[in-house]
This record gives C-alpha cells, sequence and structure tokens, in this order.
C-alpha cells in the first residue's frame, strides 16, 4: 500500500489516524482518564524528563487526542496538529506563541467576530497591535506591515462577507518581511484547501464546524509544519490548559471519515442554492465563491479544490426582509455555527459579529442586511423549498 500521506483524501479521511491498539480495536477507544499509572517513580521521572515515551497526564498527551491529531495533520499535510478545547483556544493559543513580547498583527478585516474582538479588546493588553486590512487586496498587506509585524492573520474564505485572500501571495508578503503567515481554514476544511502547500507556516480550524460537521462537539485545532513549531505550540498549550477532552476528540475523528463525502454534497447542494438565489427576484446579490459573480471566481478556482458550503447574500428589502426570511424558514434552523450537516441560516450583525466594533464592520462590509445560510447534506429540492416558501412571504 502507498504510505497514507501519499493516498487519496478521502483515504487519509478514514486512515489517517492510525493507531495501533493492543486488542486490536479497529476504532482507538476512548481513553477517558486524567491521568495515567506509573509502573514505579523512577519511570515517572523518566517520563517527565523525556527519557521515555509515555503517558503522563492529559492536558499534556492522551492516545484518544492524538489519533485524531494525527488524522488531522495527515489531511492538512502538516507535521502535527494540536487538538484545543474550542476554535477560539487554538486562535488564542496561536496568538500567544507568535506574539510573545507583543508586536502588530496584519489580519483580515472580515474574520470571525470573536477573533476580531479578541484582537481588539484583549490584543493592546498583551501588548498586541491590529492592523484590519482587505486581505484579498494584497498590497494592503503589504502597506500596513510594519517593522514589528510578527503576525500575517487570514481567514479565507472569510467569515460571513466570503473574501478569499491569495494565500501563496500573502505568504511571500509575511515571509519577505520575516512574519508568519496564519491561516483559518475553517471554512474551506482541509479537503478543498491546502495552505500549506501555497506557503503557510501554520493552519488552524474552528472543528466545531466541518471537521466535526454534527453539530455536537465545540473545539479546535493548530496544524504545523515542523517539529521545532511542534514543541514549541505544545509546550505553551500545555501551560496555557485549552486543551480538547477525550470524548471530544472521539467524537471529531468519527466525523473526520466522511468529510469528504459531506464536502462533496454540501459544495453541490451549495452551488445549486447560490444559482437559486441569484435568479431570485427578491434577492439583492450573492456572494458564493462557486459563482462567476464573486469577485475571487478564478481565484478560489486557482487555489482551492471547490467552492464550500457557505453562502452570503442581501434581499432587496434589506434587513426587514432578511429577518422576515430568517424567521419563516423550517429546515434551515435559525443557529448560528456552520459546517455540519443540517442547514443553518443566522444573521452575522446582529449574531456572530454582534461584538465586532461597527466601525470594523463597515469597513468589512458586513452590512446589517447580510444573511449566512451554512448548506447542509439535505435533499436539495427540500431546502430549495424551504427557501422557496420564505421568500414567497416577503
Ligand atoms: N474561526 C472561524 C472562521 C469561525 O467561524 C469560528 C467560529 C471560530 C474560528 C471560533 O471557533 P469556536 O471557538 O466557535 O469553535 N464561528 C462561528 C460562527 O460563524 N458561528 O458560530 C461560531
Amino acid at each position: 500500500m502507498r504510505p497514507i500521506r501519499e493516498c487519496g483524501i478521502e483515504t487519509k479521511a478514514v486512515h489517517g489516524g492510525e493507531y495501533h491498539d493492543p486488542l486490536g480495536a479497529v476504532i482507538p477507544p476512548i481513553y477517558q482518564t486524567s491521568t495515567f499509572r506509573f509502573r514505579d517513580v523512577d519511570h515517572g521521572a523518566r517520563l517527565f524528563r523525556g527519557e521515555e515515551d509515555g503517558y503522563i497526564y492529559t492536558r499534556m498527551r492522551n492516545p484518544t487526542i492524538e489519533a485524531m491529531e494525527n488524522a488531522i495533520a495527515v489531511l492538512e499535510g502538516g507535521w502535527k496538529a494540536l487538538g484545543c478545547a474550542s476554535g477560539m483556544a487554538a486562535v488564542h493559543t496561536t496568538l500567544a506563541v507568535l506574539m510573545q513580547g507583543g508586536g502588530r498583527i496584519v489580519c483580515s478585516e472580515s474574520v470571525y467576530g470573536a477573533t476580531a474582538t479578541l484582537l481588539m479588546a484583549l490584543g493592546p493588553s498583551y501588548g498586541i497591535e491590529t492592523t484590519f486590512v482587505d486581505t484579498s487586496r494584497t498590497e494592503e498587506i503589504e502597506r500596513a506591515i510594519r517593522q514589528d509585524t510578527k503576525v500575517v492573520f487570514i481567514e479565507t474564505p472569510a467569515n460571513p462577507t466570503l473574501v478569499i485572500t491569495d494565500i501563496a501571495a500573502a505568504a511571500d508578503i509575511a515571509h519577505h518581511a520575516n512574519a508568519t503567515l496564519v491561516v483559518d481554514n475553517t471554512f474551506m476544511s482541509p479537503v478543498l484547501q491546502h495552505p500549506f502547500a501555497l506557503g503557510a507556516d501554520v493552519v488552524i480550524h474552528s472543528m466545531t464546524k466541518f471537521l466535526n460537521g454534527h453539530a455536537d462537539v465545540v473545539g479546535g485545532v493548530i496544524v504545523v509544519k515542523t517539529e521545532e513549531q511542534y514543541k514549541a505550540f505544545r509546550s505553551s498549550l500545555n501551560l496555557l490548559g485549552g486543551v480538547i477532552d477525550p470524548f471530544n476528540a472521539f467524537l471529531v475523528h468519527r466525523g473526520l471519515k466522511t468529510l469528504p463525502l459531506r464536502i462533496e454534497r454540501q459544495c453541490a447542494n451549495a452551488m445549486r442554492i447560490a444559482e437559486y438565489l441569484e435568479r431570485h427576484p427578491a434577492v439583492q446579490w450573492v456572494r458564493y465563491p462557486g459563482l462567476r459573480s464573486h469577485p475571487q471566481y478564478e481565484l478560489n478556482r486557482r487555489q482551492s479544490d471547490g467552492p464550500g458550503a457557505m453562502i452570503s447574500f442581501e434581499l432587496k428589502g434589506g434587513l426587514p426582509a432578511g429577518k422576515a426570511l430568517m424567521n419563516s424558514v423550517h429546515l434551515c434552523a435559525l443557529a448560528v455555527s456552520l459546517g455540519g450537516v443540517e442547514s443553518l441560516i443566522q444573521h452575522p450583525a446582529s449574531m456572530t459579529h454582534a461584538t465586532m466594533a461597527r466601525e470594523l464592520r463597515e469597513q468589512a462590509a458586513i452590512t446589517d442586511g447580510l444573511v449566512r445560510l451554512s448548506v447542509g447534506i439535505e435533499n436539495v429540492e427540500d431546502i430549495l423549498g424551504d427557501l422557496d416558501q420564505g421568500l414567497s412571504k416577503l
């Protein structure tokens, strides 16, 4: 058999977290234990000194978590992955490692609301200054870089505007300035986009979304490229403490196995829905990377393997019409989060991006009328029927 890292993405998703169980269990058991027994005092001391391989304490290492981390590292093409308690724990840990001693971050202006709020509200107390720019215009990244810039942080496609940044160009600019490029790959998943192959240094995900895919786990992950990075991130995560627990790691690992299948169906459904919305007379505009009307349609075709399952749109009737639609759909649940098997609809300005400063929301074109749809794996006719009955009531 080919080495797992040379196999197709579907094989990586099923077998990437290779785990050798002493009893032959096909699926890694849930090691729901906080601590591991030492054989004797010298054994414990050797483990703590790193002279012998083994498990000590679940905040440091746990076999169930490791199996899930290995699967994600293989999918992303990274050296190793670090499971975190949430996507925000992954963002925070990444910044804590890369921004030690303070400095500047150049960040996409359209990012998940809590990421923006973390940088704006807590950043300055850690000596971190953030410049938010439209990273889809790479010249804006270049212009924002200063002597003290340590990190370029991009979300692409961005939450919720679906603006797309050229990852390879952002990597060139960051590296020229000796800065680290961090890519939040949540919206594409490792099935559709491979930031390491395009020059990224660190890739993060909210595993709450596509990776787990079943809306029953909150989790995050940091994927790194080198052993040196891994050691730095692992020791900081151990100290900061935001690790995932074994049961949630088990659920994410289970979800990963169907990730390529889910993504395939979600992309196909989303394409049909985006085309339907674009034709609908009540719709003002639609933003979906698979539509030719998307400003970075060609770039997305170049740097990813598909358009994803997220659609943003605004109705001609603006916010009141958007509210009426969101209140009248049944199959599409009115709920935040995204990437799962069920379709979800929400209003970023008053929900996911409500804590983001209004000026930044306006700068990033997160308009009051913008509605965000995460397309699930239901029968597409049923989703279309649900949206159609809602739009017909306007
Ligand atoms: N990065 C992105 C791109 C996200 O969309 C989110 C959450 C996070 C990081 C944080 O992950 P968490 O801590 O929630 O696991 N985005 C959400 C959203 O759009 N709706 O609800 C959560």
